[in-house]
C-alpha cells in the first residue's frame, strides 16, 4: 500500500545504512522518537554471502544467502528488540527486502548465518532453493545470462542483474518462499519494505507476492493494516515505466534527486525558481505515489542513477538547503539518508571518472565486525558514522514537515533565480538563498499568525528561548526576512511549533 503506517501521522523516514540494529533501537529511543522521525530504513536483515575480495564491501548485502535474520548488523533477537523498542517510541521500521536475485554466479561458501550455498549449482539449502527456482539462461536470452541491455524488458527481468542468480517469480514455490520471509517479519512488528531492484521483477510476479503478504502485527498497528510498500524502480526514461509499478504501491523517485541536485548546484542554467514546479507537474508520478530522497545508498557513490548531479554530505551547505527545501515542499514521502564516510579514490576509467573506493563497507574492526555508532556529548556521531539526520538544519526540519502535514503550499515567492520562500498554510514558512553573493532582503508574506519564531535553521527552541534568530511576524503575516549571501546555512524556517 501507499500509507506509510507510520504513527501521529508522522512525515519522514531515514535510511541507517548499515547500522547494528542495537545501536537503532537506541536511536529510536534518544534521538529519532524526540525528534519526531516517523521510521527507519534498515539495510537488508537477511542472511548475505561474506565477500572477502574486496574485503566486507556494504554490497555484500544485496547478496542473499537465506532468509534467516543474521547479518553483520546483527541476529534475530537483536532485530526483534529493535522492532519492539522502536515501536515503543512509535518509530516504524521499514525491511529493504532483497527478492528479485540470490549471491553472485559462482563459488561456494557460507554466508554471515553460517548457512552453506553453492552459486555454481544454484543450490541455496538453507531456503531451500535449486537450479529449478530460477532463471534459466533460455528465458534471459543473452549469451553470459547477465542483463546486458537496458533497452530489453525481457533481459531487465530475466537475466541476472550484475551476475546475480536470478530467481523465477513466476513459480508458486519461490512465490511462497518470499512471501513467508516478508511475512516473518511484519510478525516482528515491521511498517512496510523497501523492495531493491523492483524494476528487474515483473509487476504482475509481484502482484502475486504482495498478494500473500499478512496484515502488519497488532501489537502495534490496527487490525487490517496492510504493509507499506516502496519499490526501487529506476526510472529516468527508458524502457521500464515506473507507472507500471504505482498501482502496488510507492516508487523511489530517482528523478526527483537528480533535479534537486542539478537546481541547487546551478547546473545546465537550472534556478531555485523553478522548484515550484517540482512536484507531479514536472515529469513525475505524483505526490501519493513516491518516495522521495537527495541521495541514497546508491546515487551517493554513484551506483545506481544521477551521477555527479547528486549532492550528499559531502556538500553539505548545498545538502542542508536541498533537505530543507525536500521537507518543506508537499510533495511524497521523504527519505533521509544517514551515511557513514570513506575515503573516495578517483580514477580515470575509458568512460570517466570512477571512485575505486565505492565498495568500502562500513567502519569495522579487525575481524570485520561493524563497529557500534558512538555519540559524543555534544549529539555529533563519531568514528567515521555522518548521521546526516542528527545535523540541527535536517532533524529540525522533521518537525516542521510534521506541524505542516495537511498544508498546500502557499505564498510562493522568487526572484526569478536562485531565492525563494513559501509557506505551508498557515502553518510554517521557509526561504532559502541560493544566490552566493547577493543577499535576500525583503518583506514577505509567511501565513502565519503573529509573534516571534524561533528560526529552526540556526537554532533551537529552547527553555521558552532560541538559540537561533528570532523572526517576528507581525499581525498582517508579513516579516522582513535577510539572509546574506554569504550566510553559513542560508535560510530561515519558522513554524507554529517554534513560536517563541
Ligand atoms: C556486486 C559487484 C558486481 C558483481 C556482483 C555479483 O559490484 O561487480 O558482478 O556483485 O557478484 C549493489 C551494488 C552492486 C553489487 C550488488 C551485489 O550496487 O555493485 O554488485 O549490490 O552485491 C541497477 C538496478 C538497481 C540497482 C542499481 C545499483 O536497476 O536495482 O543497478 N540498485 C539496487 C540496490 C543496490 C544493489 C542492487 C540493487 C542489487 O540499491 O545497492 O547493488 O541487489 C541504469 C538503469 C538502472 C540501473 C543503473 C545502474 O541507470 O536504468 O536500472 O540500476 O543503470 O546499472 C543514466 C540513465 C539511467 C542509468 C544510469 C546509469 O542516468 O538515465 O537509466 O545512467 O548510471
Amino acid at each position: 500500500q501507499h500509507a506509510p503506517n507510520t504513527a501521529d501521522n508522522k512525515q519522514a523516514i531515514v535510511h541507517l545504512f548499515e547500522w547494528r540494529w542495537a545501536d537503532i533501537a537506541a536511536e529510536c529511543e534518544t534521538f529519532l522518537g524526540p525528534y519526531g522521525f516517523g521510521g527507519v530504513q534498515v539495510s537488508p536483515p537477511n542472511e548475505n554471502r561474506v565477500i572477502a575480495i574486496p574485503y566486507r564491501p556494504w554490497w555484500e548485502r544485496y547478496q542473499p544467502i537465506s532468509y534467516h535474520l543474521n547479518t553483520r548488523s546483527g541476529n534475530d533477537e537483536d532485530f526483534r528488540d529493535m522492532v519492539h523498542r522502536c515501536n515503543q517510541q512509535g518509530v516504524r521500521i521499514y525491511a529493504d527486502v532483497v527478492i528479485n536475485h540470490m549471491c553472485g554466479f559462482g563459488g561456494s561458501g557460507h554466508g554471515t548465518g553460517g548457512s552453506y550455498f553453492n552459486a555454481e549449482n544454484l543450490d541455496f539449502p538453507a531456503v531451500p532453493y535449486g537450479s529449478n527456482d530460477f532463471n534459466n539462461c533460455s528465458t534471459c536470452g543473452t549469451s553470459d545470462c547477465k542483463v546486458q541491455s537496458y533497452d530489453d524488458v525481457n533481459q531487465i527481468r530475466n537475466c541476472r542483474l550484475v551476475s546475480m542468480l536470478d530467481l523465477n517469480h513466476s513459480s508458486d514455490y519461490v512465490r511462497g518462499k518470499i512471501a513467508d520471509y516478508m511475512n516473518y517479519l511484519t510478525s516482528i512488528g515491521v511498517a512496510g519494505f523497501r523492495v531493491d531492484a523492483a524494476k528487474h521483477m515483473w509487476p504482475g510476479d509481484l502482484a502475486a507476492i504482495f498478494g500473500r503478504l499478512s496484515d502488519l502485527n497488532t501489537a502495534y498497528f490496527p487490525s487490517g493494516s496492510r504493509p507499506f510498500i516502496a519499490m526501487e524502480v529506476i526510472d529516468l526514461g527508458g524502457v521500464i515505466s515506473s507507472s507500471e509499478y504505482i498501482h502496488m504501491g510507492r516508487i523511489t523517485e530517482f528523478r526527483y534527486g537528480k533535479q534537486i541536485g542539478q537546481i541547487f548546484r546551478k547546473q545546465y542554467g537550472q534556478t531555485l525558481a523553478y522548484l515550484q514546479y517540482i512536484g507531479e507537474n514536472w515529469d513525475k508520478e505524483s505526490d501519493n505515489n513516491v518516495l522521495v530522497f537527495v541521495d541514497n545508498h546508491d546515487t551517493q557513490r554513484s551506483h545506481g542513477a544521477g551521477g555527479e548531479s547528486i549532492l550528499t554530505f559531502r556538500d553539505s551547505k548545498l545538502y542542508k538547503m536541498a533537505n530543507a527545501f525536500m521537507l518543506a515542499f508537499p510533495y511524497g514521502f521523504v527519505r533521509m539518508m544517514s551515511s557513514y564516510y570513506w575515503d573516495q579514490w578517483w580514477e580515470l576509467q575509458s568512460w570517466g571518472l570512477k571512485d575505486s573506493n565505492d565498495w568500502i563497507g562500513p567502519p569495522a574492526d579487525g575481524s570485520g565486525n561493524t563497529m557500534g555508532v558512538s555519540i559524543n556529548n555534544k549529539g555529533n556521531c563519531r568514528n567515521g558514522w555522518i548521521c546526516e539526520h542528527r545535523w540541527r538544519q535536517n532533524r529540525n526540519m522533521v518537525m516542521f514537515r510534521n506541524v505542516a502535514a495537511g498544508h498546500g503550499m502557499f505564498n510562493w515567492w522568487d526572484n526569478g533565480y536562485h531565492q525563494i520562500a513559501f509557506s505551508r498554510g498557515d502553518r510554517a514558512f521557509i526561504a532559502i538563498n541560493n544566490e552566493g553573493l547577493w543577499a535576500l532582503d525583503a518583506t514577505l508574506q509567511t501565513g502565519l499568525s503573529s509573534g516571534d519564531y524561533c528560526d529552526v535553521i540556526s537554532g533551537d527552541l529552547s527553555n521558552g528561548g532560541c538559540t537561533g534568530k528570532t523572526i517576528t511576524v507581525g499581525g498582517d503575516g508579513r516579516t522582513h526576512i535577510y539572509i546574506a549571501g554569504d550566510d553559513e546555512v542560508p535560510m530561515i524556517a519558522i513554524h507554529a511549533g517554534s513560536k517563541v
